[in-house]
């Protein structure tokens, strides 16, 4: 009985550990989670998306490149003042200090999805592969939110019953 419980136990965990890779991805010390990408409205040619790197006490890393099959030429962003205009521009790498947690989201760096080749639909899940000078690639699902989304699924706003009973769908997928 005691087997048959530990057993049932063990294979849940192993269950969540494989649904979860497709939202949080570890490699060697860095991790990817949270990602997500605003949808875009039919014929936009770019897009863009953000997500959680995380680095552990012993890893110092960069990122160094994006890949995605639904944009021709991803880039890496961040977001300059110039004068009292913000704008954005394109940088070869994010460096990432140890232990350090790096968001990249709207008005910060981002990922930019230059060339879109299909308009990103809201619900949809990109898959991204982002390459780190000393991890390599690594790759993770990103979702699509609202066009005025400001965060992924449940963190960008008020939660409503609504949105609790979506992110509490979203938690026992993890
Ligand atoms: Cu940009």
């Amino acid at each position: 009985m005691r087997n048959s419980s530990l057993a049932i136990a063990v294979l849940a965990l192993m269950t969540m550990a494989t649904a979860s890779t497709a939202h949080e991805a570890t490699k060697n010390g860095v991790t990817l989670s949270h990602a997500w990408i605003r949808a875009t409205p039919a014929g936009a040619t770019v897009g863009a998306a953000f997500m959680e790197i995380k680095t552990d006490e012993k890893t110092a890393d960069k990122l160094i490149g994006v890949a995605t099959a639904v944009a021709g030429r991803p880039e890496i962003h961040t977001h300059i003042m110039d004068g009292n205009v913000m704008k954005m521009r394109k940088i070869d790498a994010i460096e990432l200090k140890p232990a350090t947690s790096h968001i990249l989201k709207p008005m910060g760096d981002h990922l930019m999805l230059i060339e879109l080749k299909q308009p990103l639909k809201e619900g949809d899940l990109v898959k991204l592969t982002l390459t780190f000078e000393k991890a390599g690639p690594i790759d993770i699902d990103a979702t699509v939110e609202p066009a005025g989304a400001n965060g992924p699924h449940g963190m960008d706003k008020q939660p409503t019953a609504d949105d609790a009973a979506k992110s509490g769908m979203d938690h026992s997928q993890h």
